[in-house]
């Protein structure tokens, strides 16, 4: 029997080396990724073609008589691409919100053309008053319900140009970048030139004449055995005529080939942000929060991929792609999405020498010799042209027009707004009872546990290694009796092992990816040879779901989440780690349309799922590695792979914020970095950092040495406590923010010119940012550091949350932040939510009383929020919750409920309001349902601070402090 066993373990060490050599982990001995193995532009073919079009004119225009309004809020028009007779359609959606989509698709494709689905949301379409100069061939569209808003269109070449107020604010195609490669027949090998003799019969491949041939490598072989004997001048011929460019019908990078059935698809478009000097979004990519420019170097690139130690300061593709841009001025905030799942890369140029053309041709802005604008060339592999348009103009307004089109983000439990302790691996049940137990033994809260790859039987998800897990329901109902959560990994690889029942059941279903000859794909993975499901097809996510109940997820409990990860799809020996773009999927689409919502269906089926399991009670909480625009509405992000160096925490933020103006509310990154060993400076700055992000865990590569924060020295493990109960003193806050996220869109980090729009000088800044609207965070990214140097905008005044010191603004101020604290300021004019007694995980403290900071402003006034409920189940729904807004004003502060009826009942209490920022009372009142009492108090005459003690006061009750 032991040596049964023992020879298991080295047959799965073995598979285990193999698929890390495989994955190029074990063998790579640099110290960050092999950008090798990544396309650059110049190495995709439709990248290259897109980028390198750059005609005088336009060819596409539009014919002017065939304007039509199909239906109210629709108008269409003809378009031609005068070049090549290539007959398309544009088509305008006047939608609520002041928001507006133009589609260009072709007039009689080929086969249909991608168009992304289960993306936008039923929005609601308003009506537009069309206009026309028939002289000038151009078209006048204004919003019906906001006619501030116009669209021009102008025939020939064809241009549009969105006016808000009659100031120019995007303009499309004005840099005649439009390029749509039709759908087309493969090119038959073309007649030989008398000079160029033909091929003898017999170097024919198979003998077969190129009319009867019926497979593309046939066509292909063909095609390579005429070019060669042609003469230079004709190849130079051939390169202009636009079938023969290479790439089009296959490309091949380093061994991979792929094969392109349906040739040429790629689409470009140039769209101009006019009078920004700044566009935000489309991550991830590794980069700052405002965008550079990109030429003369890379494009930003958006293709879902694991990428091995990736490098900071990049415009690399990453996991996750959502195609949104934000531009930003001091007037106004945009945003537009370009909607498309295929591999899309953004140049943005913002060069100085940009400047003006686009506003002084328009004669606008008079005065002003030149203004601003960001040029930005959009190209993707597939689809058609579909753009969204959200013209703010505040950043919040922003935020709701897009959540309109994608949705709002899920509103996560308490307890995954707290602490998660994650590593890869906790090695088996003791482990995790030690671990339990350790966060216990040095008070530290944590609320959730998670478990890695290594949990499994051999990789298979949905199953427990028996040997170390073999009583999971125990272990889970363990963790569960003291409060808290358990999280395992599932990802979307499926072993190939016909007695593995997710495998052997799927397959019987045919519910596997295809590859280019219909066969089953297989790639290799953490599980070896593994098949990957077809997410994409409805009948498989809704398998995928049934695989969540316990009695097939056998070891499962309801105290039991997911982590989706590896869902880019990422495939060891797949092009760029990643699955073929010629595989196969449902309706007959390649990989190459779906491939950037491939993690995101994943994850819907795994929500489905764990809604299912509790028939639609309890709120679900899945982790992605993959995302798309959208992705907001099932669950959390992280940013994958990061490394335990000073450079990855600085870089989180800008990651976090711009995932944050793009919807996904729930993001973080590994606290601690995941690969290297961490020392304790690092980890704890790390931790600071961390509880001050939206989504918070930390967690570790197998190799790292522990690091769980007793492991530490002790200056180190206190200040890695005192991080870990900042963040559970400030849940009702982060709730409070989630839950406003879910209702308004507004990410709860946030870039400090969201709050402070029109400071210029904060348009590129991303070293602090926001907590809501009320704290500002700088968290430490160097050794050695003792202190900041903070700029606090605004004219409010802030206050350090540390010391309680009052600080006017604008101002740039330092301020101690040695090793056991950050700096965190909470903004005059604001009050924020808190409970004070932590205890070891959020759901012991559900009833556990509050304590309000009021940071008064220079007129002596704060408001702030709190949202109370369950924390868990879906009854907020049917309105069992607390909404209050707290208002302090007149020496009254005041709790009133903004739901009509409080139906949640709560016995929390008021136990303390800190007031900064006040003079001394003679008195202070409490009132309630008409009884008054005297509440005791406390002041610090050098800070201003008043603390009133023991108000005692329900909180879902409205209630009055009146100073006197
Ligand atoms: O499942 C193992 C790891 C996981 O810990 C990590 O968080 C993921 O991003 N996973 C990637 C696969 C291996 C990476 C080297």
């Amino acid at each position: 029997m032991k040596q049964n066993y023992t020879q298991y373990c080295h047959k799965r060490i073995f598979v285990f080396i193999l698929v890390l050599m495989m994955s190029g982990i074990l063998i790579q001995d640099t110290d960050s990724v092999d950008s090798t193995n990544f396309k650059k532009c110049s190495q995709s073919s439709f990248c290259q073609r897109q980028r390198s079009y750059k005609p005088e004119t336009s060819p596409y225009a539009a014919n002017f008589d065939s304007l039509r309004t199909p239906k109210e809020g629709q108008v269409s028009i003809d378009i031609l691409n005068t070049k090549n007779n290539q007959p398309f359609v544009l088509d305008f959606y006047a939608l609520e919100d002041g928001m507006f989509n133009v589609k260009i698709n072709e007039a009689n494709p080929l086969h249909p053309r991608y168009i992304v689905p289960d993306t936008i949301l039923d929005v609601n379409s308003q009506k537009f008053v069309v206009s026309t100069d028939s002289a000038k061939r151009i078209v006048n569209l204004q919003l019906a319900e906001n006619p501030n808003i116009k669209i021009t269109l102008t025939c020939s070449p064809l241009r549009l140009d969105v006016f808000d107020d009659d100031e120019p604010v995007f303009s499309l195609n004005s840099r005649h970048l439009l390029n749509i490669e039709h759908l087309r027949q493969k090119p038959v090998q073309k007649p030989k030139e008398p000079d160029s003799p033909p091929p003898p019969p017999e170097e024919n491949e198979e003998g077969k004449s190129p009319e009867n041939e019926e497979s593309e490598e046939q066509a292909d072989a063909q095609e390579e055995v005429v070019e060669e004997p042609v003469v230079e001048e004709k190849a130079e011929e051939e390169k202009e005529d636009e079938d023969d460019i290479d790439g089009m019908w296959e490309e091949t990078f380093k061994t991979h080939q792929d094969n392109k059935p349906r040739g040429p698809e790629s689409i470009g478009l140039d769209t101009s942000f006019i009078n920004f000097a700044h566009v935000y979004g489309v991550p991830e990519h590794a980069d700052h929060l405002s965008l550079r420019s990109t030429v003369g170097s890379e494009p930003y690139r958006l293709y879902n991929l694991d990428v091995f130690e990736y490098e900071l300061d990049s415009t690399a593709a990453l996991y996750g792609s959502i195609p949104f841009m934000i531009g930003h001025n001091g007037k106004r905030t945009v945003g537009m999405l370009w909607l498309n799942s295929a591999e899309t890369w953004v140049d943005v140029d913002s060069s100085e020498d940009n400047k003006g053309v686009l506003g002084t041709v328009f004669g606008y802005f008079a005065g002003q010799e030149t203004v601003p604008e960001v040029n930005v060339h959009w190209i993707s592999e597939s689809g058609i042209i579909d753009v969204y348009f959200t013209m703010g103009p505040t950043p919040a307004d922003v935020m709701r027009q897009y959540t309109k089109l994608t949705g709002t983000s899920y509103f996560p439990p308490m307890w995954a707004s707290a602490y998660h302790q994650c590593r890869w691996n906790y090695k088996d049940e003791d482990d995790v009872r030690t671990v339990d137990q350790g966060f216990d033994e040095h008070d530290i809260p944590y609320d959730c546990l998670w478990l890695d790859i290594e949990h499994t039987d051999g990789k298979r998800y949905f199953t427990w290694d028996s040997h170390k897990f073999p009583n999971p329901v125990e272990m889970q109902n363990a963790l569960a009796a003291r409060g808290r959560k358990m999280v395992t990994i599932i990802d979307p690889h499926i072993k190939v092992d016909s007695n593995y029942h997710i495998y052997s059941d799927a397959q019987a279903k045919d519910f596997f990816v295809k590859d280019r000859n219909g066969a089953e794909f297989k790639g290799w993975c953490w599980s070896g040879d593994s098949s990957y499901l077809d997410f994409t097809k409805p009948e498989v996510r809704e398998w995928w779901a049934s695989r969540f109940s316990p009695e097939i997820y056998k070891g499962s409990t309801p105290n039991l989440f997911t982590w989706n990860d590896m869902n880019e799809p990422s495939v060891f020996n797949g092009p760029e780690m990643t699955m073929h773009k010629d595989c196969k999927h449902a309706g007959g689409w390649e990989h190459r349309h779906v491939h950037n919502l491939y993690g995101r269906y994943q994850v819907v089926a795994t929500v489905d799922g764990q809604l299912a399991r509790s028939d639609h009670k309890e709120r679900t909480f899945v982790l992605t590695r993959a995302f798309f625009a959208g992705s907001q509405r099932y669950g959390a992000i992280w940013t994958g792979d990061n490394a335990a160096e000073w450079g990855h925490i600085e870089f989180s933020v800008p990651m976090i914020l711009t995932v944050g103006l793009c919807g996904i509310a729930h993001a973080g990154a590994d606290v601690g970095g995941f690969f290297k060993n961490v020392d304790g400076e690092l980890i704890t700055r790390w931790y600071q950092a961390g509880a001050y992000q939206p989504f918070f865990r930390a967690h570790g590569h197998i190799d790292t040495t522990r690091r769980e924060p007793w492991l530490f020295e002790e200056k180190y493990r206190d200040a890695m406590r005192s991080a870990v109960r900042a963040r559970y003193e400030l849940l009702p806050y982060w709730y409070t923010l989630f839950y406003q996220s879910h209702t308004t869109g507004e990410p709860p980090m946030r870039p400090l010119w969201y709050e402070f729009p029109k400071d210029r000088s904060l348009f590129a800044h991303d070293k602090s940012y926001m907590v809501g609207r009320a704290l500002l965070v700088q968290p430490v990214v160097a050794a050695g550091v003792t202190y900041s140097s903070v700029y606090l905008p605004g004219n409010s005044g802030w206050y350090d949350t540390t010391t309680y010191q009052s600080y006017p603004s604008p101002n740039t101020v330092s301020v101690s932040t040695p090793l056991t604290n950050i700096a965190v300021f909470q903004r005059g004019g604001t009050i924020v939510p808190r409970k004070l007694r932590v205890r070891r995980c959020s759901s012991l403290m559900t009833h556990d009383p509050y304590t309000l900071h009021v940071a008064l402003d220079h007129q002596g006034r704060a408001e702030g929020e709190l949202f109370m409920d369950d924390g868990h189940t879906y009854e907020y729904k049917n309105g069992k919750y607390n909404y209050k807004k707290l208002v302090f004003e007149n020496k009254v502060l005041s709790s009133r409920s903004l739901n009509s009826t409080a139906l949640w009942e709560t016995n929390s209490w008021l136990e303390r309001v800190v007031i900064m920022g006040i003079s001394k009372p003679s008195s202070v009142q409490l009132e309630t349902e008409g009884r008054l009492t005297t509440l005791g108090f406390t002041f610090d005459p050098n800070k201003r601070l008043l603390t009133i003690r023991k108000p005692a006061v329900k909180m879902q009750k409205d209630w009055t402090i009146t100073l006197s």
